[in-house]
């Protein structure tokens, strides 16, 4: 099935995301103490996609090491997870750009993974405030990308964001059924849901596409 993770700095908002995506506010555990979530959590969705919450980084004490910024199993799922569609890379739209962030983002580019920028927390400050660290954000990391990543905002408290990033859902999975269509003459075969991909394929969609 395909996955859509989500990942950033400790106490970002992953899992309250997670929750308000998936319409169910206790299905993902959230905690105001950083480095809750200690396990790579997969939530199942309508039997045919899933949600991922990771551990965040810049948490523990290793953080002080580049390699070891992060938990190593959530640099393999994100590096080798055949079936991972997509990355929601989480930002505090509230603070300015954060060096731990950046290189975080630059460390996604680098090993090709798939991701969006998403800016959570959007209530707790003004939107000028988010926008101009949305901005600086975008400004400090221009320079490694050819066309910007897409970046979306959020805020779990105030139940903000969620229709944007369904949309960005549903295309992904859209371009997945678009990629896997046989060619016409099996068609009637390829409008069931739940139908099994080549095992082969990778679930991920063109890595270009404009969201
Ligand atoms: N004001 C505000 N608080 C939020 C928002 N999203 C999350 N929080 C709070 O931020 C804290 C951390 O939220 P989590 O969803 O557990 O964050 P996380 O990124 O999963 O954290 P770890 O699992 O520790 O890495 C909790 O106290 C949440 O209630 C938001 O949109 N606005
Ligand atoms: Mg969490």
């Amino acid at each position: 099935m395909p996955e859509f993770a989500f990942i950033g700095r400790s106490n970002v908002g992953k899992s309250s995301l997670l929750n308000l995506l998936a319409g169910q506010a206790g299905l993902a555990r959230v905690s105001p103490t950083p480095g809750f979530t200690k396990l790579i959590n997969v939530f199942t969705i309508n039997q045919t996609w899933r949600l991922v919450d990771l551990p965040g980084y810049g948490f523990a004490e290793g953080a002080k090491k580049d390699s070891a910024r992060f938990n190593q199993a959530v640099a393999r799922y994100l590096t080798h997870r055949p079936n991972l569609c997509l990355v929601f890379a989480l930002v505090d739209a509230g603070l300015e750009p954060q060096e731990m962030d950046l290189e975080f983002v630059a460390w996604l580019a680098r090993n090709s993974v798939p991701f969006v920028l998403v800016f959570t927390k959007t209530d707790k400050e003004t939107p000028a405030v988010v926008q101009g660290n949305i901005a600086a954000f975008g400004e400090s990391i221009s320079a490694w990308f050819e066309r910007p990543p897409a970046s979306f905002t959020c805020s779990a408290a105030k139940e903000q964001g969620r229709q944007e990033l369904l949309g960005v859902i549903a295309e992904a999975l859209a371009a997945i059924q678009a990629e896997a269509q046989p060619a016409a003459g099996a068609a009637e075969n390829s409008a069931l849901p739940g139908r099994k991909a080549k095992p082969t394929r990778k679930n991920r969609p063109d890595l270009q596409r404009p969201w």
